[in-house]
């Protein structure tokens, strides 16, 4: 059995290459929640559905997230009652692009959640909805939020730094709210693992979160040996997203050699792409094994390539 930590684009193209060389029913995705949002009175679970939209082959790939072919007509709707919106109201948040097809699944989510139903169960029915057969987990059952610390010490919603500003302010900290545990099967997931492989992710604000979870760092520290970590890092740059600007901003060291100080602790082997193949010896003084290979995952070819090189380097 591979358990994968996913953040996002970057794990669930990872995950999409990992099932075209391994039996999908094998695997288990545990997924980054501390993104989650309430926008427009709807849930929305966007690294989950990003990854469930991928493996479904519905995703819009040029977007990264969000379903192929959408239409808008709800938000363009929404545009008419944006302008009568008081200045304290969330109402017609428009900054949020929700597709109309997309917006069904966030119907569905928060429709089950008024219910009771648990996010582990409401992720299973929507994974089974679209055919899968790799286990999906949120990591908690309990919501997380990934808050990002401002230079002048406040603090803003992971989704309003992301899209409402376009991740271009600039960050000094990274802070995750809520009293949440693992759920039982994530925990699980992790503990019974043949292999755990933390995806190419970012690692402060989507691998971040689950390993802010209690027990979750302790519980990969007890089996390192059998985890390996790919770096979403690939010359100095993030394949998507603001993970190289963040890691300098948060003082960490915009390379492989920064990701393999973070990751030392929970994991003894780190796959880093040729153009990095000049960092292998620092990364290996940091004490993680390095693996090169082609990281960057442009066609489910070359993302099929990284998955089979990354169980091969267990
Ligand atoms: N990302 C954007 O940059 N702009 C959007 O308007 C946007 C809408 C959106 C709607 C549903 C969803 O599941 C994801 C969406 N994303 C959007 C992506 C997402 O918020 C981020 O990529 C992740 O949270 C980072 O992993």
């Amino acid at each position: 059995m591979i358990t994968v930590l996913c953040g996002g684009v970057g794990a669930a193209r990872f995950l999409s290459g990992l099932v075209q060389v391994v039996d999908p029913a094998t695997i288990t995705g545990v997924v980054n929640t501390g993104d989650d949002a309430v926008i427009n009175g709807l849930a929305i679970s966007p690294d989950l559905d990003t990854i469930v939209y991928t493996l479904a082959g519905a995703i819009d790939r040029e977007r990264g997230w969000g379903l192929g072919g959408e239409s808008w007509n709800t938000m363009d709707a929404l545009h008419r009652y944006a302008v009568v919106r008081p200045d304290d109201s969330e109402a017609a948040a428009t900054w949020f692009n929700l597709g109309d097809r997309d917006i069904a699944t966030h119907l569905y989510r928060t429709t089950r959640r008024a219910e009771g139903a648990s996010l582990t169960d409401i992720t299973a029915e929507i994974a089974a909805a679209w055919g899968l057969a790799v286990r999906l987990l949120p990591m908690s059952d309990d919501p997380v939020a990934t808050r990002l610390v401002l230079p002048d010490g406040g603090d803003i919603a992971f989704q309003d730094y992301f899209v409402r500003r376009h991740h271009e302010v600039t960050v000094s900290g990274v802070r995750f709210v809520g009293e949440a545990s693992p759920s039982d099967a994530a925990m699980d997931a992790i503990t019974d693992a043949d292999t755990v492989i933390v995806a190419p992710s970012n690692p402060l604000v989507s691998i971040g979160p689950l390993r802010s979870l209690p027990g979750i760092d302790a519980a990969l520290a007890a089996r390192r040996d059998r985890t390996v970590a790919v770096s979403p890092i690939v010359g100095g740059r993030a394949l998507k997203g603001p993970a190289d600007r963040m890691l300098t901003e948060l003082g960490h060291e915009p390379t492989v050699l920064g990701v393999a100080r973070l990751y030392r602790d929970i994991a003894a082997t780190l796959v880093i792409d040729p153009a990095d193949a000049d960092l292998a010896a620092a990364v290996e003084g940091a004490g993680m094994r390095p693996v090169v290979t082609p990281s960057v995952m442009s066609t489910p070819e070359s993302a099929a390539h990284l998955a089979a090189a990354t169980l091969a380097a267990r």
